[in-house]
């Protein structure tokens, strides 16, 4: 009845495995936790509700009972670009982005709903943004991205796609509606932009320029230390692994005999 995908197979298997796998292989060091309790909170949140009245503050219990800190200067905010993301935060490796932590890491790529008066998941279909904005994942995100916001530290670095149509920086959009917001000024020491461009994409947006510039601003204008990087090299050696040969991915000529130096005299 609803125009969304319907509630993911395996829900329950897949939620309480990928916190398992959390907790004992992907980041042991958030401690134990109860992921048979975080999957029942996580499932009450939603159940037995109409699937168009679910509020973020649903989720507060799932979010106390799988809860950990961020380390300092590993936040990584993004939009528009999630596969380019996983890869590069390597599982909290690098950096840690939401999916990257116990609370986004149970929920990412899946779908889910309940429905009125049954216990049940709906797994036909389940309420598309457009149908409803309070429905049981947009709620889920707002509520996970507003905390993930309040517990970044250090410096917060947040990357964009340059070769978006509807804009490198999208209001309304989490980051700009969830996660600015939230962000705790006296623990953030700076806020580092990274706009890339797809290898094979137009640049439409660069630093200092249109949404990036509206960005810039109203980080600055809270006060914030802000730094913007256009195609920064370590993201673009990433995406280069699947275009060697573009001109992009050029390795510069001179970078043998820059690196080389000075002739030494041993
Ligand atoms: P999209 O539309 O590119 O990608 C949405 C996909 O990313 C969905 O599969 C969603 O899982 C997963 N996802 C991972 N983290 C988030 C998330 N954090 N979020 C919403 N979906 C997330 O991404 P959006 O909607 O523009 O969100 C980007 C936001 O993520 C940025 O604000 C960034 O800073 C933040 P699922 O379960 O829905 O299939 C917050 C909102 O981290």
């Amino acid at each position: 009845k609803w125009k969304g995908e319907g509630t993911t197979q395996n829900l329950e298997s897949i939620v309480i495995g990928r916190c398992y796998d959390y907790i004992r292989i992907v980041n042991p060091a958030v401690g134990e936790k109860n992921c048979s309790a975080i999957w029942e909170a996580f499932k009450n949140a939603f159940i037995n509700k109409d699937p168009c009245n679910i509020l973020p503050d649903d989720y507060e219990l799932f979010i106390n009972l799988s809860f950990h800190t961020i380390p300092p200067n590993k936040s990584l905010f993004w939009e528009n670009n999630q596969l380019l993301v996983n890869s590069f935060a390597g599982r909290g490796r690098r950096y840690m982005s939401l999916a990257d932590t116990l609370f986004g890491f149970v929920a990412d790529y899946l779908t889910w709903c309940g429905q009125a008066n049954s216990t049940g998941l709906d797994y036909e279909s389940c309420p598309t943004m457009e149908e409803c904005e309070n429905n049981a994942v947009e709620s889920f995100w707002r509520k996970a991205s507003a905390t993930y916001a309040q517990h970044s530290s250090g410096v917060i670095h947040v990357l964009l796609n340059g070769s978006v149509v509807g804009g490198a920086y999208p209001e309304p959009g989490f980051f700009a509606d969830y996660e600015i917001p939230n962000l705790q000024k006296d623990k953030v020491s700076r806020i580092v932009i990274w706009v890339v461009d797809d290898i094979e994409g137009p640049d439409i947006e660069s630093c200092g320029t249109h949404t990036v510039k509206i960005l810039e601003n109203r980080l600055k204008t809270l006060g914030y230390d802000v730094t913007c990087t256009d195609n920064y090299k370590s993201v673009m050696f990433l995406l280069c692994l699947d275009y060697p040969d573009d001109s992009k991915c050029a390795l510069s000529s001179s970078a043998p005999a820059t690196q080389r130096g000075p002739i030494s005299s041993d």
